[in-house]
């Protein structure tokens, strides 16, 4: 398989990781380590966000950080590392949109459009989601989308979202 990546460099993934129970600091710090040793180096991060819940707005505020990494896995296979980093931190599923430990999704895959009943990429709530996008921009504001064709920065641009995205400080 071929993805427009220059011919001696692995695809870059970016991944959004969210938390909303436990120790999320904690936990997202786990993730990106785990991460960095199953789907391949860890070659940015973004700040971590405090961000009000989208979706089912009764339940705790998230901490939400985006990863970019070089991966020699296949979407396929870089999605069971995310879902085993999820089930290392404790994550069980229950309902939709419900609090959890630790979800770790795919925005986008190199400049990959795949639809399969296991995977979308890019993710399709991407442009809809400020606690998304503007950790993404603060890292990589300049990628674009490659169903959309424009750059993630101008996404936040005309983004509708109004919930709450805010640089978290951790407590000493
Ligand atoms: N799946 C398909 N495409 C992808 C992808 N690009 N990346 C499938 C990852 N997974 C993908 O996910 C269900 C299945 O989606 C996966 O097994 C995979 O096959 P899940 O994590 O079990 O379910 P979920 O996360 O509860 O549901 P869903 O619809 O994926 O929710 P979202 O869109 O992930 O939203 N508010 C804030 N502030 N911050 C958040 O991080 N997250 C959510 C979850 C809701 N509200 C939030 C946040
Ligand atoms: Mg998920």
């Amino acid at each position: 398989m071929h993805y427009h990546s220059s011919p001696f460099s692995l695809p870059t993934a970016y991944l959004l990781l969210g938390s909303n129970l436990g120790n999320r600091a904690a936990i997202l710090r786990a993730a990106v380590q785990q991460l960095h040793t199953s789907a391949g180096p860890v070659t940015a991060t973004s700040s971590l966000y405090e961000t009000a819940p989208w979706g089912l707005s009764d339940q705790p505020a998230y901490l939400n950080q985006v990863v970019q990494l070089d991966t020699a896995l296949s979407p396929e296979q870089l999605l069971a590392a995310c879902l085993q980093t999820e089930q290392r931190a404790g994550r069980t599923r229950r309902i939709r949109w419900d609090a959890r430990t630790l979800d770790v999704d795919i925005l986008l895959y190199a400049d990959l459009v795949l639809q399969t009943p296991e995977l979308t990429i890019p993710h399709p709530r991407l442009p809809e989601r400020r606690f998304a996008l503007v950790p993404l921009v603060e890292i990589a504001a300049d990628v674009v989308h490659p169903e959309l064709g424009s750059a993630v920065a101008k996404l936040l641009a005309v983004c509708a979202d109004e919930l709450d995205v805010e640089k978290y400080i951790e407590p000493s």
